[in-house]
């Protein structure tokens, strides 16, 4: 927390940047335009631009910074859409991939049942074959085995493709996975909802609207989702605002988004892994200026997997409020070149929340905070 004198100090400081309308919104918790986004991504001021996102994130939350006890699951990487920044898929028949049956699933979830896991993530690619019953199954076996588990699965992605293959409607397929033990979706898929970048980088992909329609969908069944952006290839700063502007949308007729998270893209073994690469520069100041724009978010979150832990740790100080969790198995960025591990035990992701001073918070899916070892009651 920073003390009133220096509170003072900053605050005169930003009222001189050319940041200060900007500033004088914040202050006033008015809701930023689109022109408002455009200017901040186009400021090189970053540290008023962190500053003015961390006045936002300490109002929501102070210094606590949530993590998570979770797992994630790649059940395949077989896809039929060939996203052109993806490194983890494979066509049918492709050396490389792989889908996992039930029990294999199953065999990894029993693994780790001495864990005090409270989240299961799963996703996977659009594989053309996998009938509804085997996602229907493999929730089912989980929910089976860790009753107490919340099972947070498929992208809108994996749902508006179960809906055309099995030819039922996405409110069909949701309630079924609901009716199985699905409680919340993943943010993945939404990348750049720009028609443009589509085009150029994921023309077979569901369409930005289709992802909004089905995360829509979902909150009207009461179940819950998040929202990501794929950030750091072809996208303009305009196309970034515009995306963001699009979820602020959707969440005031819903409410339904649990969090954001920006995922920093990981070039190698891509179809554009020729791009210039990301800049940490980039990394503060989309989660600064989504932890701006987006206020009616409750969280950002810094996503250790792509962003590395010393630089999620940074992220603390420009908007973020969670580490996402222990994750134990990823594919994604890690196909793609991601040089973070694999896993953080829950005491390392607390001795990093505690390096950067703050209070470590365990959360469930919904932010809700998790009895630990020692508390009294929460
Ligand atoms: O949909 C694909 C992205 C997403 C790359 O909801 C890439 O809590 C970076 O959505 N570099 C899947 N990103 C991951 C995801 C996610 C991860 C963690 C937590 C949550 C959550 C969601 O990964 C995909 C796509 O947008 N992706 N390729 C890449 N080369
Ligand atoms: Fe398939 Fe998802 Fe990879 Fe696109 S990002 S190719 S939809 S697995």
């Amino acid at each position: 927390m920073i003390s009133g004198q220096n509170t003072d100090i900053a605050q005169r400081w930003v009222k001189r940047s050319e940041l200060a309308e900007i500033y004088e919104k914040v202050f006033a918790g008015q809701r930023l335009s689109r022109e408002d986004g455009l200017r901040l991504f186009e400021s090189r001021d970053l540290l008023t631009i962190g500053f003015l996102a961390n006045l936002l994130r300490e109002r929501l939350h102070g210094q606590q910074t949530y993590w998570i006890y979770n797992q994630h699951i790649n059940y395949s990487n077989i896809c039929i859409n060939g996203c052109r920044f993806c490194a983890f898929s494979r066509v049918n028949g492709e050396e490389g991939g792989f889908s996992l049956t039930v029990d294999q699933i199953a065999n990894k979830v029993r693994e780790r049942l001495h864990e005090p896991i409270t989240e299961i993530h799963i996703v996977g690619g659009c594989h053309p074959d996998l009938p509804f019953s085997y996602y229907l199954d493999l929730v089912g076996t989980i929910k089976e085995m860790r009753p107490e588990v919340t099972v947070k699965a498929f992208t809108g992605v994996e749902i508006a493709h179960l809906a055309q293959k099995e030819g039922l409607a996405i409110s069909e397929v949701l309630l079924a996975l609901k009716e199985a033990g699905v409680e919340a979706l993943p943010g993945g898929g939404a990348e750049v909802f720009s028609n443009r970048v589509r085009k150029l980088l994921c023309p077979e992909k569901l369409s930005g609207n289709g992802w909004l329609e089905v995360a829509k969908a979902a909150h009207q069944l009461g179940m819950r989702s998040n929202a990501t952006l794929l950030y750091g290839h072809l996208e303009t700063a305009a196309e970034r605002v515009d995306h963001l502007l699009a979820l602020r949308k959707a969440q005031d007729e819903t409410g339904g988004f649990i969090t954001f998270i920006p995922l920093a893209f990981q070039s190698a073994n891509t179809g554009i892994s020729d791009l210039q690469p990301r800049t940490g520069f980039a990394d503060l100041k989309t989660i600064a200026v989504s932890r701006l724009l987006l206020d009616n978010f409750a969280h950002i979150k810094a996503y250790w997997i792509m962003l590395g832990t010393k630089m999620a740790q940074v992220a603390l100080y420009f908007g973020a409020d969670d580490l996402d969790g222990t994750v134990m198995e990823e594919r994604i960025g890690h196909m793609a070149g991601a040089s973070s591990a694999e896993a953080l035990t829950p005491e390392e992701l607390e001795n990093l929340i505690r390096a950067a001073g703050h209070e470590p918070v365990e959360r469930d899916t919904f932010f809700r905070p998790v009895r630990t070892k020692g508390d009294a009651a929460i």
